[in-house]
């Protein structure tokens, strides 16, 4: 197959953009400002319809709620389609209520936990009212000493909101679920791995999916492997991209570390994960606390969809033949050949094949828009993720 041939795997494939990263966001040391940044939500997707407008593959913005809050959500879905974009899923905030200091859906007292099913409720008002159909989850729950709650009975009341929240959803809604190892909380967090999103996913039905975030695991965490794991099952509802050094940093991804990036897109790809039947939602939760947001958010759609060119570039009849006589080196190498090719000529080729500019990032230079929306962006509060 010709390079064009094997990069037509790559039609269909999308990637969702978080409407934060388009907001200004920091470290609990400084959230900087930036000349430009958007005041509301409608700003956020005019930005985030740039980044789909030059590359052609983010065509879906993520909402967070209450930061993306408007008064008429219908006109915001509108907004989007005028800018070539539409919503994509629905985030839920547990994390920002003093309420919630001991717990949000675990919580002991019903009346916290009935507050934070109903945030969902009004999520999924949200979802109707903006044509989304994925309500995003991720649980920030759990303890910071041992004795301090009862592991158990939090998971028993965690699955009882559940329920309530499932029930809630749309036909065609899917409860994407989230799980995370660390932080807030640093004994216990009550959805801290793969498995326990699992647990509750089948337990509620098919159309509860787990979310695998990069930066929610221990550092040498074989990630490629839980992503082959959830796809078995048929779990992977969704994507959360981005780049760690330490944590859950956030960072663009693939910067950090491509290979990993190449590793998980050529598990994706050998099962064809990546194509929009599959129902796995990509998506960048990134921040940009010091570069340029847009421009940032422009590398790391770039940085994905060329390790995908790279996954599919691996051949797989000559991998199996090397994993079937167990030739270790010979199986390895055929990953390595795929992840060395430089791919960025070839793509350049079909995104002008495509009408769309053959370097995203220096059509979005050249074109001015920084300087516009500096310019135009005067007076209001700039968006921040608090
Ligand atoms: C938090 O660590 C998670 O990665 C979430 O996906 C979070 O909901 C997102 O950053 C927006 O709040
Ligand atoms: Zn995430
Ligand atoms: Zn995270």
């Amino acid at each position: 197959m010709s390079p064009q041939e094997v990069l037509s795997g790559l039609d269909g494939f999308t990637i969702e953009v978080p409407s934060w990263a388009y907001g200004n966001s920091g470290t609990r040391f400084k959230v900087f400002s930036t000349p430009g940044t958007p005041r509301d939500p409608f700003e956020k997707i005019a930005d985030a319809a740039r980044v789909h407008a030059l590359t052609g593959l983010a065509p879906r913005v993520s909402l967070h709620i209450p930061w993306d809050r408007v008064e008429d959500y219908g006109a915001l879905a509108a907004h989007a389609e005028e800018h070539g974009v539409r919503i994509g899923a629905i985030n839920s905030n547990l994390f920002q209520d003093d309420d919630y200091k001991f717990g949000s859906l675990t919580h002991t007292d019903p009346k916290v936990r009935a507050k934070a099913v109903e945030h969902h409720l009004e999520c999924v008002d949200i979802m109707a009212k903006t044509g989304s159909t994925d309500l995003k989850l991720w649980l920030p729950d759990g303890t910071n000493y041992a004795g301090q709650a009862s592991l158990r009975a939090r998971q028993d009341r965690l699955a009882d909101s559940l329920t309530q929240i499932y029930a809630a959803l749309e036909p065609h809604h899917r409860l994407l679920v989230e799980y995370k190892f660390f932080e807030p909380y640093f004994y216990a967090m009550d959805i801290p791995d793969w498995g326990t999103a699992l647990l509750h996913c089948q337990a509620l039905g098919d159309r509860a999916q787990v979310v695998l975030d990069t930066g929610h695991h221990a550092p040498g965490t074989n990630i490629e492997f839980i992503v082959m794991q959830l796809l078995r099952a048929g779990r992977l509802g969704a994507f959360d991209f981005n780049s760690r050094y330490y944590a859950d940093d956030d960072l663009i991804v693939g910067s950090a570390d491509p290979f990993q990036l190449f590793r998980i897109m050529a598990e994706i790809a050998s099962v064809g994960g990546h194509l929009p039947e599959s129902g796995v939602n990509f998506m960048l939760d990134q921040c940009h606390n010091i570069e340029d947001k847009i421009a940032g958010q422009i590398r790391s759609v770039l940085n994905v969809e060329q390790a995908l060119a790279k996954a599919l570039l691996v051949d797989t009849d000559a991998l199996t033949s090397a994993e079937e006589a167990g030739d270790v080196i010979g199986a390895h190498d055929v990953l390595m050949d795929a992840f060395h090719t430089d791919v960025r000529g070839a793509l350049a080729d079909r995104r002008e094949a495509r009408g769309l500019p053959r370097d995203p990032m220096a059509a979005y230079r050249a074109s001015g828009y920084a300087a516009e929306i500096a310019a135009g962006r005067i007076g209001g509060t700039q968006a921040a993720w608090t």
